[in-house]
This record gives C-alpha cells, structure tokens and sequence, in this order.
C-alpha cells in the first residue's frame, strides 16, 4: 500500500465507511483536510489500516539508518568544537553542561527553557526515552521548573534537574514555593549570564555590537530560594563546579534546590557558535 496522503471523508458517515469502526475504535474525529488534490485516499477500517502501517514501520528502515549515520557522522565532526567567546578562566556553557552530565545518573530526567542555556542543553547525553524535556512549539521561557515538577510528581523516585538561564527562571520561579509545599524534591540550575544571552549575542552580531535592554536586573538566587524555604548554592567558580552540583543533587532528594551557575556571558554554545562563525547565514 502506497500511502502518501489521506483523509476521511466528512460527507461519509465513518460507521457506512467503515462498518463496525465505531465500536472498534470508540469516538472518531472526522475532519476534513480541505479540497487540495489528494494524491491516495483510503476508504476503510481504521484501526486495521493503522496496524498494518505500524507493522510497516517497524524495523530496520533504510532512510531511517542513512539519517542515523548521517548524524552520527555530523556529531563526530562537531565533537572537538569549543564554543567562541569560550574563556577558561570562567564557566563557560559547555563547562556546565558537562559538569552536569557528569553529576547526574542516566535514569534522571532534566527539563530545559528557552534560550542559550537550552541550546547549550542540547548537548546534553540522554541514555532514555523521555528523560529529556524541552518546551517545543512555542518554546517558552518559564517552563523548564514546572514541568520539573510535573516530571517528579509522575516518577517520585528519580532525581529531576531543572536547567534554565536567569531571565527564564524568574518568569516562574515562585513555583519554588509549589514545590516546597508540596514536597517536590527537585534541583534548578540556573545558567546565570545575568542578560537575556541569546538575545544580547544577536544585537552584537547583526547591530554592530550594540546591545539594548538585554541585562538581567541582579537577583540573589540563593535568598529567593532561601525566602521559599528551599535550599540556595552559589557556585563560586569552576573550580567547585561539579562538587557543588554533586552536593546539590544529593541535597535535591530531600529538598527542593536552586543552584546559582555564574556563566560567562560572552560564551555562545554549540552549535550556535557555527552559525555565528558564518556571520549569522
Ligand atoms: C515567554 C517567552 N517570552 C519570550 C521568549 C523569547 N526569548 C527566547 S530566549 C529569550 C531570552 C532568554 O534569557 P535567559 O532565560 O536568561 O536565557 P539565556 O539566553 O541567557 O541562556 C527570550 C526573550 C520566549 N521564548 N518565551
Ligand atoms: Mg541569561
């Protein structure tokens, strides 16, 4: 069966269809997909059409297997790249991530937000399925501690990071308070540029190293998690990195912790730092 599009009629009642459907397969959404050309249409038992397509799909699947290798390949490539503006004097993005990657176990989950921090994130090894968040679609800023606390409310029992840069923190930081309340054990990594980094990197690439309005007004994390009765570390420098994110893991199983990460503003992550080096094309 070749299938490249298909639609369910809306002028066909789905029970004449498909007879017997309705009972197979419950409620049926019948929305028609407008009046462009349709290349194939199947008229039929739903259910039966969707697990024969599933048994197709399983498997080995060449186009799949060339786009793995391809990956692969492109990963290996990019493997030595250091990030521009990299300074190893402070922590840079690739710094923290790392640190974190070597903290946490393979079954944690860890969420990330909007931002340089979470395209730092993406490098990121993840060894599960569903162990990684991002707020995809409307990638929005203030999502990285609430769904931290949605991943811990669903699995009690595994360690849960939320990372995320200042500016999307404080969008949704009082959620520190919902998960003192309720108990919600969890660690926030803050990614702390102290601007609205991806932003203040973009006005100094394409408007003449001119930056308007993309600092960050300066919090003490450690208070405002301390004031909501969670536990707030400041990470000094990159000397006591991964210590201090080790002591705030251990910490995060009995409650809730903010870490405090000073990065270093002028870093800009991988793979951005290659789309800067082509001047933004
Ligand atoms: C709710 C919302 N508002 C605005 C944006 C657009 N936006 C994406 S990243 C960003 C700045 C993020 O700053 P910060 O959280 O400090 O992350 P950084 O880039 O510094 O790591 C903005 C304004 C967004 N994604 N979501
Ligand atoms: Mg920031």
């Amino acid at each position: 069966m070749s299938v490249k599009r298909f639609k369910i009629l809306d002028a066909v009642p789905i029970s004449a269809a498909a007879p017997g459907i309705l009972e197979e397969v419950g409620e049926v959404n019948a929305t028609p997909l407008g009046s462009e050309e349709l290349e194939e249409e199947i008229k039929g038992d739903v259910k039966l059409f969707l697990q024969a397509l599933i048994e197709r799909l399983k498997g080995p699947n060449e186009r799949v297997q060339t786009e793995v290798r391809r990956l692969r390949e492109l990963r290996n490539r990019v493997k030595d790249y250091e990030e521009i503006g990299y300074d190893e004097s402070k922590i840079n993005y690739s710094d923290a991530v790392k640190a974190l990657a070597h903290v946490i176990d393979e079954d944690a989950v860890v969420t990330c937000d909007a931002g340089w921090n979470q395209v730092a994130m993406f490098s990121l090894p993840v060894h599960r399925p569903r162990r990684f968040l991002s707020p995809v679609g409307y990638n929005s800023m203030g999502y990285a501690l609430p769904a931290a606390i949605g991943a811990k409310s669903a699995l009690p029992g595994t360690d849960v990071v939320a990372t995320t840069g200042d500016a999307g923190f404080i969008m949704t930081a009082a959620e520190i308070s919902t998960a003192v309340e309720t108990g919600t054990n969890i660690m926030v990594v803050v990614f702390n540029d102290g601007k609205q980094g991806v932003l203040y990197t973009h006005q100094k690439l394409f408007y003449g190293n001119r930056t308007f309005a993309t600092d960050s007004h300066e919090v003490d994390w450690v208070k405002l998690a301390e004031s909501m009765g969670a536990c707030g570390i400041k990470v000094e420098n990159r000397d006591g990195l991964v210590k201090d994110l080790e002591e705030a893991l251990k910490t995060s199983r009995n409650e809730p912790v903010v870490v405090d990460v000073p990065i270093n503003p002028d870093a800009i992550p991988l793979p951005a730092s290659r789309f800067a080096l082509r001047g933004g094309a």
